[in-house]
């Protein structure tokens, strides 16, 4: 079984949703970089103050605070862990790449959640978290095809990706992912 993951896809995927099952059916570590901003957010710290805005208009947070969260968050004491929305661009990738190192706990499997586009944007809009408004969407699925979606290639090369078809119900995605896991 696998224990150590990364969930990558487009806003809307369904990363956040399945690394939920996943990682309350087997106690593995469940790493939101977007949860966790949004609880600075909620928190009014200073971190949630400086990343406010940005979140609201659907870019990426500054590699370099985004780093400091994951350091924080991922402990050497673990299950297994799942990263969600982790790494967002090849900069991040090296910072993880390093991170995991320290850890001596390498990525074992990357699952590339895939939505068509119309999809998503349904899913996001009736969603409605204060990000998933037309525009910001737009913004968001601009930024993920052009900084998020050459990570594909990278772990593809790597041998780490695996293909989930992530445009079905809940419970037929989590069996697919939880039969590649094994
Ligand atoms: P995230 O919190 O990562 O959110 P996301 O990409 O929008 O969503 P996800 O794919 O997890 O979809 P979900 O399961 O919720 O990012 C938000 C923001 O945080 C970013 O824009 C950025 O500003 C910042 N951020 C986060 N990480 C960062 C980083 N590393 N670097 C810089 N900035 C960062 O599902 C969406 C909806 O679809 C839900 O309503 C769900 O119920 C529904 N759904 C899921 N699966 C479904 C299915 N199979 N069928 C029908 N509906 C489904």
């Amino acid at each position: 079984m696998k224990k150590h993951l990364l969930f990558l896809g487009p806003p809307g995927a369904g990363k956040g949703t399945q690394a939920a099952v996943v990682s309350k059916d087997n106690s593995y570590l469940h790493l939101s970089t977007g949860d966790l901003l949004r609880k600075e957010i909620e928190l009014n710290s200073d971190l949630g103050n400086q990343v406010k805005d940005i979140m609201n208009k659907g870019q990426l947070v500054n590699d370099n605070l985004v780093l400091e969260i994951v350091k924080k968050n991922l402990h050497k004491n673990n299950k297994g862990w799942i990263l969600d929305g982790y790494p967002r661009n090849l900069s991040q990738v090296d910072s993880l790449n390093k991170v995991l190192i320290n850890l001596n706990q390498p990525l074992e499997i990357v699952f590339y959640l895939d939505v068509p586009d119309e999809v998503l944007i349904k899913r996001l809009l009736s969603r409605g978290r204060k990000d998933d408004n037309e525009k910001t969407i737009k913004t968001r699925l601009k930024i993920y095809k052009e900084t998020t979606e050459p990570l594909i290639e990278y772990y593809k090369e790597l041998s780490l990706l695996e293909y989930i078809k992530a445009d079905e119900d809940l419970k037929t995605v989590s069996d697919d992912i939880k039969y590649k896991m094994a």
